[in-house]
């Protein structure tokens, strides 16, 4: 039997900035609740919904003081009973987005373990001595600075990948793991359909704590903490204590993986994940790796290496999650296309892309009305965690403070957490108070209300693409191999299945292109297309900016 998630389209919630319905600025569960027929009309079979339980929100609940609590902002509950039964009577699954790498420092776990050596508790956590009286080791928090902070009561330092309120949890510690067990049953126990596990590949740290000896640059999957020693043991004690007891999608969030282990985390054989989420395709306008800096995107990476994941997966037995944007992530419109003068065209070219590929789609809240990146002018603005810690950081630097505010405006993960644009009344429909953050200033023309009056809107072409995936076989089980790899704008890639072809065409630029392709037997079909009129199928073709056309050939 096919598992079910295999032909899903993941719609991926972040309720801070959904919608609230109470009026102190903070979208709530009441807002999805409200928004479920719309979701339903999109066509999305899940909803991922981004940590909703309690949290002193210093990282916007990734950082969890409570597994077992809603965030009271968002709700009770009650309210969370009342969405999973509602989305289920659509016939919308819902999986929950759980971080057990690290809880907030206000986790009861974290502050029993601090006040002294030998309670129960500490070594639920990563705590080391100090080394030549500093830091264990020299490794650096994502967010910035040291992974180690100092304790004075008890003289030692404990762990953290991320913030320094968010401490890593010690895998370890096979309490620890049985508490985690018990957790994500209580979960399942109440309806839910999965889990999207947050930087699950961190779990294992070499407990030989080596320091960073700095050969390996940023974001590469060989780095000291990613995929460590015994990842894949501890994901597979996951599966076989809660996973497999129920029919659930797991998604693990692989912060620079390889291929080579996400298609040990997902071939069904290895009994761990069902799919994975890795970021190379979102590193390939980072020079050298790193984020803090900008660059053009370089268009034949971007090619190659989303080409490499799909033939390597499919090849490997694995499962992709596909995505452009999510919470953490620029709104891909503004990245990777033309948030002006093209903007219709490029969000569904890039909608195209992803969607005719094999694995499970994943649209992020605005996506879908191709929401943009704010680019809001002053520091002032930002609330994210990652991107206050470099502002500081890039002023330390020296840099010119121009330069700063571009290098934020571009890399923020704000970019994605302004508040979904519903209607072009104030605050863009999303709250009657003021919002926690503000509204990108496009919301009088970009909002869901003006996009399903217009049926060339984004909407109706991601809902087009979320239907073909359910009507032919040939997108999620084809093969895939990329056409013109070195075309210096053009994306194309044939899917072929039994007697069947999907021939995949995108322009990814803002200038005509033309290409020659190989004669092609047999009749051809445009499933789906990004203007009015698209040329028929010929030997050579003639793009407009960012044209985007699939063929079905039979
Ligand atoms: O993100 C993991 C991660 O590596 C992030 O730092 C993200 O990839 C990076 O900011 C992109 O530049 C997960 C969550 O998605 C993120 O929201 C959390 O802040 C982070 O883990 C810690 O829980």
């Amino acid at each position: 039997m096919q598992e079910w998630w295999r032909k899903s389209t993941v719609y991926q919630i972040y309720p801070k900035s959904f919608k609230d319905t109470t009026g102190n600025g903070v979208g709530d569960l009441q807002g999805i609740i409200e928004k479920l027929d719309y979701l339903k009309e999109l066509g999305v079979d899940v909803l991922w919904l981004t940590p909703p339980y309690k949290s002193p929100q210093k990282d916007n609940g990734y950082d969890i003081s409570d597994y077992y609590k809603i965030h009271d902002e968002y709700g009770t509950m009650e309210d969370f009973n009342e969405l999973l039964s509602e989305a289920h009577n659509r016939g919308i699954k819902i999986i929950m987005d759980i971080v057990v790498n690290h809880t907030s420092t206000e986790h009861e776990w974290f502050q029993q373990a601090k006040s002294s050596k030998d309670n129960p508790y500490r070594d639920y956590y990563i705590w080391r001595d100090p080394v030549d009286g500093g830091e264990p080791t020299n490794w650096i928090s994502k967010f910035g600075g040291s992974a180690w902070e100092q304790d004075e009561k008890t003289d030692q330092y404990y762990l953290h990948l991320f913030d320094v309120t968010q401490a890593d949890l010690n895998w370890e510690n096979e309490e620890l793991r049985k508490e985690i067990y018990d957790m994500m049953h209580f979960w399942f126990e109440k309806g839910v359909d999965g889990f999207r596990l947050d930087v699950i590949n961190l779990i294992s740290k070499n407990q030989d704590f080596p320091n960073d000896d700095g050969t390996v640059p940023p974001g590469d999957g060989r780095r000291f903490y990613t995929d460590g020693p015994k990842v894949h043991d501890y994901i597979h004690e996951m599966n076989q204590n809660v996973f497999s007891k129920y029919d659930s999608m797991t998604v693990g969030e692989m912060s620079s993986t390889t291929i080579d282990h996400c298609i040990r985390y997902t071939n069904p054989k290895n009994q761990e994940l069902s799919m994975t989420f890795n970021f190379h395709h979102l590193k390939v306008d980072y020079p050298n790796g790193e984020k803090w800096a900008l660059a053009d995107f370089d268009f034949l990476a971007l090619k190659n290496v989303l080409s490499r994941w799909q033939v390597e997966m499919n090849k490997g037995g694995g499962w992709n999650a596909l995505f452009w944007c999510n919470h953490d992530q620029p709104r891909i419109v503004t990245r990777y296309g033309n948030d002006h003068e093209y903007h219709n065209e490029s969000a569904k070219m890039l909608a195209t892309v992803i969607h005719m590929m094999q694995g499970t789609p994943y649209v992020y809240q605005g996506e879908e009305i191709g929401m943009t990146d704010p680019k809001f002018n002053s520091i002032d603005e930002y609330r994210d965690v990652e991107t206050l810690n470099y502002f500081n950081i890039l002023k330390a630097q020296g840099l010119p403070d121009e330069t700063i505010m571009d290098i934020i405006k571009s890399r923020s993960r704000d970019n994605s957490r302004t508040p979904v644009q519903w209607t072009g009344g104030p605050q863009s429909g999303f709250t009657e108070g003021t919002p926690w953050i503000g509204v990108a200033d496009n919301y009088s023309t970009i909002n869901a209300e003006q996009a399903l009056k217009d049926p060339n809107s984004i909407f109706y072409h991601y809902q087009k693409l979320i239907k073909l995936r359910k009507e032919l076989d040939i997108i999620t089980f084809g093969d895939y191999e990329l056409l013109l790899a070195d075309h210096p704008q053009v994306f194309a890639y044939m899917r072929t299945y039994n007697n069947e072809s999907l021939l995949v065409i995108n322009n990814f630029f803002d200038t005509g292109a033309e290409i020659d392709l190989p004669e092609y037997e047999g009749s051809s079909r445009i499933i789906i297309s990004n203007y009015e009129v698209s040329p028929k199928l010929t030997k050579s073709l003639k793009l407009r900016p960012f044209e985007s056309i699939v063929y079905h050939l039979v």
